[in-house]
C-alpha cells in the first residue's frame, strides 16, 4: 500500500484510490423556474367596475379585455388573468389584494403554480 499526502501529491495516472469528487454531468439540465397563474375570484359584494378597474391597472388590460374576464369571473366563479414568475405573481396578488381592503372590498386575488 501506498501512502500520499492527501495536499502535496496529485494522483497519478492509474491511480484508483476510488476518488469520489470526480462526477461527470452527462444530462445538461435546463429546467425553467416554474410560472404561476394569479386567479380572480368572484363575489357577490365588489361592483363590476371595480373589478374592471383592477384588471386594467394591474394586468395592463384595455378595458373591452377586462370587461370580458370580469364577465367571465362573474359568471363562473374563478378566472385566470395573467401567468407570471413567481415574485411577479406575488407582487400581483399583493397589489390587488391591497387595492381591495383600501377600497373595503371583498375581492379575493390568489396565485397557484401552473402545471
Ligand atoms: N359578482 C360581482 C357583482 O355582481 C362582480 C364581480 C366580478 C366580483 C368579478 C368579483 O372577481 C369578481 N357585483
Amino acid at each position: 500500500m501506498t501512502l500520499k499526502h492527501p495536499f502535496l501529491m496529485a494522483n497519478q495516472p492509474g491511480d484508483d484510490d476510488g476518488d469520489a469528487s470526480i462526477l461527470i454531468e452527462t444530462r445538461p439540465r435546463t429546467k425553467r423556474p416554474p410560472l404561476y397563474k394569479v386567479l380572480l375570484l368572484n363575489d357577490d359584494y365588489t361592483p363590476m367596475e371595480f373589478v374592471v378597474l383592477i384588471l386594467e391597472r394591474f394586468f395592463g388590460m384595455t378595458s373591452t379585455q377586462a370587461f370580458e374576464i370580469m364577465l367571465t369571473v362573474h359568471k363562473k366563479g374563478v378566472a385566470v388573468v395573467g401567468v407570471f414568475s413567481h415574485e411577479i405573481a406575488e407582487t400581483k396578488v399583493g397589489q390587488v389584494m391591497d387595492f381591495a381592503r383600501r377600497h373595503q372590498h371583498p375581492l379575493q386575488c390568489t396565485m397557484e403554480k401552473e402545471e
